[in-house]
């Protein structure tokens, strides 16, 4: 079995829901289990400020479906509930990015691990932080990277993912 820590975000109708139901349909995928999850975060959006906040949140994965196979469900689970790409960064019901598997590196067109933004948002590392409270990651030491861009416009919500 392999470790894969995934970020999931919404800002586009029921952000809650949305994200509850991303960790339900990535639980039913084949030799697949979630093993934890993060706590939910309001965030401000990055890159494109013209849209409503985003919730975020990470979660740890235990599977034996390849790097390549998990990608593939992360846009196919992204498909079913609807997400459409209007453009680079906008509003979506669902964004399910493939952070790291185990230590695995690549940086072949479709897929690039670790995830190469990682380092620069917050938005991804403080809930990687609730899963990796010593902010090591498997394959990334991401603790200094979040102590120097700060914590700004994440805030942690009382809300939480139901575990399926
Ligand atoms: N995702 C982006 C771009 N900007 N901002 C926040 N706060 N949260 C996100 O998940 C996010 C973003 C591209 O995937
Ligand atoms: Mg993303
Ligand atoms: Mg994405």
């Amino acid at each position: 079995m392999s470790t894969v820590v995934l970020g999931l975000g919404s800002n586009l109708g029921d952000k809650r829901k949305n994200l509850n139901m991303a960790v339900h349909a990535l639980s039913l995928l084949p030799d697949t289990k979630i093993t934890a999850v993060s706590g939910i975060y309001q965030t401000k959006p990055v890159g494109y400020d013209e849209q409503d906040d985003f919730l975020n949140a990470a979660v740890c994965i235990e599977t034996n479906l390849s790097p390549h196979a998990i990608l593939g469900a992360c846009l196919g689970i992204e498909a079913s509930m609807g997400r459409v790409r209007l453009h680079k960064n906008g509003p979506r019901t669902i964004d399910i990015d493939v952070l790291i598997y185990e230590s695995y590196f690549s940086d072949s067109f479709e897929l690039s691990l670790p995830h190469p933004r990682i380092k620069e948002r917050a938005f991804v590392m403080v809930p990687m932080l609730d899963l990796f409270p010593s902010g090591r990651a498997p394959g990334l030491y991401f603790l200094p990277y979040l102590r120097e861009i700060g914590t700004d416009g994440v805030v942690k919500t009382d809300l939480d993912i139901l575990i399926p």
